[in-house]
């Protein structure tokens, strides 16, 4: 997003100075309009109409009650529209500093901005490790399960093998996730309120429940998880109001 360059200070006239601007306080006679100052732009997130790598990031400004913009794009419209954006990808963030690709770092950066990346670095760096746990099971369940299932790309011989190998792998995932939680003690997996963690391994069991349709009450803890994330009131509202995904995911 183009951005204004600040002008040199050129006239003798006195500024207001930052303290006196942010209190909108000023000594001057008259009010020179700042140029660098822009309007408040409103945070806008663009992706498919589907859930996948934007939900996290949805998901985190329903539950903080934030508006934004959530511009889905439809598939005929993609092509149009692909070689404006920075990767040629979505998603895309945009906001009033400027513009964020990688659907990890825009849901990292929003979750810091609402308050729910976690209270401190040590609570962030737990909260990363999730998501990166979480992540590479959605991968996993993408391009090797997905791509063939609904991504009409042929379907490998070892199709069995490879739908086995990446229940192994979450199932350990979960496992880990849930020793994280019990030595954590809180509500949520780092927390007591619902952190990008918890967002994120919420998004990657409704992601690969069409691969694996038990994914949510796979064990004890993730039905417990489930269940909780689903009753707190915040997600409750978002959940039932979001629109529906084309693939469920
Ligand atoms: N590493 C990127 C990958 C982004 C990505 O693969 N986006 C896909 C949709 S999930 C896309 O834009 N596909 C359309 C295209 O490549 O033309 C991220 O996590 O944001």
């Amino acid at each position: 997003m183009p951005r204004t360059k600040r002008k040199a200070a050129s006239s003798s006239k006195r500024q207001p100075s930052a303290k006196q601007r942010k209190e909108g306080k000023s000594d001057t006679k008259a009010e020179i309009p700042d140029a660098s100052v822009k309007a408040a732009v409103k945070d806008k997130l663009l992706y498919f109409d589907v859930y996948a790598r934007a939900e996290p990031t949805r998901m985190l400004y329903g539950i903080a009650g934030k508006e934004y913009e959530d511009q889905r794009i439809k598939q005929m419209e993609w092509p149009a529209i692909k070689a404006e954006q920075p990767l040629g990808q979505m998603p895309v963030f945009e906001c009033q500093h400027g513009t964020l690709v990688m659907s990890n770092t825009i849901a990292r950066y929003v979750a810091r901005e609402l308050g729910l990346a976690g209270s401190s670095s040590w609570e962030e760096a737990l909260n990363d490790m999730v998501v990166e746990t979480c992540f590479s099971c959605a991968d996993g369940i993408s391009e090797k399960i997905y791509a063939w299932k609904m991504f009409r790309q042929p379907q490998p011989d070892n199709s069995e093998k490879l739908i086995e190998e990446i229940r192994e792998k979450i199932t350990k995932s979960l496992k880990f996730i849930e020793a994280l939680a019990d030595k954590r003690g809180k509500k949520f997996i780092v927390s007591d309120k619902i952190n990008l963690a918890d967002v994120w391994l919420y998004n990657m069991l409704q992601f690969g429940r069409p691969a694996f349709p038990d994914l949510m009450s796979l064990t004890p803890w993730v039905k417990r998880f489930v269940e909780r994330m689903e009753a707190d009131d915040k997600m409750k509202k978002y959940l039932a109001s979001r629109p529906a995904s084309e693939f469920g995911i």
